[in-house]
């Protein structure tokens, strides 16, 4: 297995990927032999490994055009409903998300209409973001801080930003990677979690950067909170709206437009349709790992109150100060 030196930076790495282990470490009990899942200590961050190629070609190549938005989260935040919802609001004149029949996302994942800079990068496949007609939809998994400065120093590329409650995250992670993998132990996941290791790592450092950047630049980084989006999902859509410099017009407004695309991106919507369940396998992973419960609070059903004690002083000590919290 590769060491990691005392920063916890791997490397240097084998020129050829041969799927050795000298590409990335594995997530304990998490990931297992498949290399293709293993993570690396990337500028600060735990990203997967074979994304690391790909990040730093983003970091020394993408340009966003004006007026790309890019959704940022960690993965189990809420990334699949904001997508959708984003969409849904972006896309409105073009999709009516009345016209029940013909919505893309009603026949496509919502990571099928909002691609992965990452993921996209690393299949190399970027060629398909220049042909997008612009504005751009996109989204990433990556810190604040190791995003490319044509995004993070751009206010004309926006950031809109999804975070959850850490419990939740943790427990929406380990089922989701119980779909490949199912005998996954929790308790090495929030091993994982709690120091700092598991993807997208250290979550906290993560929040706080898009928290910071956000509070810095409101008009270019927009944080929402997936708590709040359960509990208000139509005044977050109208907020994400304005953010996107495409507010509902008064005749929308009366027309029921919001209600509309809170209906189309909801889970029980999304959940339910054919190109959704469980049958319809894509790489690499199934469009239903993406849909399960969306509720706030599960956690209780899998965490002792030992472990919830413990996850949630490291979120108060590490963003003490910050004014974040999720108390
Ligand atoms: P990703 O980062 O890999 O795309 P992401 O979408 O952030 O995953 O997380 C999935 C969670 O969002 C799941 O939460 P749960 O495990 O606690 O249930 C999933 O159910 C929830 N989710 C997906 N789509 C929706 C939706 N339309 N509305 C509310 N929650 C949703």
């Amino acid at each position: 297995m590769a060491t990691t030196n005392k920063t916890g930076a791997i490397g240097p790495v084998p020129f050829m990927n041969d799927g050795s282990a000298a590409l990335g470490v594995p997530l304990a009990g998490l990931t297992g032999d498949d290399p293709k899942l293993w993570v690396r200590f990337y500028q600060g961050t735990w990203v997967l490994a074979t994304f690391v190629p790909a990040i730093a070609s983003i970091q020394q190549s993408f340009r966003p055009r004006g007026g790309d938005v890019v959704i940022a989260s960690i993965p189990k935040s809420g990334t699949t409903w904001l997508k959708a919802l984003a969409f849904a609001t972006m896309a409105r004149g073009v999709y009516p998300p009345d016209t029940a029949a013909e919505h893309p996302l009603l026949r496509l994942n919502p990571h099928q209409c909002v691609t992965n800079l990452e993921r996209l990068y690393s299949a190399g496949q970027e060629s398909m973001i220049e042909a997008l007609p612009s504005p751009r939809l996109l989204s990433t998994h990556m810190h604040h801080s190791i995003l490319p400065s044509s995004i993070s120093k751009n206010p004309d590329c926006k950031i809109v930003y999804i975070c959850r409650e850490p419990k939740d995250m943790v427990v929406s992670l380990w089922h989701f990677c119980r779909r490949g993998k199912p005998d996954v132990s929790f308790s090495d996941l929030f091993e994982a979690v709690c120091q700092g290791t598991s993807v997208s790592g250290p979550f906290w450092d993560h929040v706080h950067g898009y928290w910071n950047a956000s509070k810095a630049n409101p008009e270019a980084v927009l944080f929402l909170r997936y708590e709040d989006m359960l509990r208000d999902p139509a005044g977050n859509v109208r907020k994400l709206a304005r953010f996107v410099g495409q507010p509902f017009s008064p005749a929308e407004e009366e027309a029921g437009v919001v209600a509309q695309i809170v209906r189309l991106c909801s889970l029980d919507n999304l959940k339910n349709l054919e190109v959704n369940k469980p049958s319809s396998a894509s790489q690499p992973f199934a469009n239903d790992w993406f849909f399960r419960k969306g509720e706030a609070g599960d956690w209780v059903n899998h965490m002792t109150p030992d472990m919830a004690r413990r996850l949630d002083a490291i979120v108060e000590e590490k963003l003490s100060g910050s004014g974040l919290s999720f108390a």
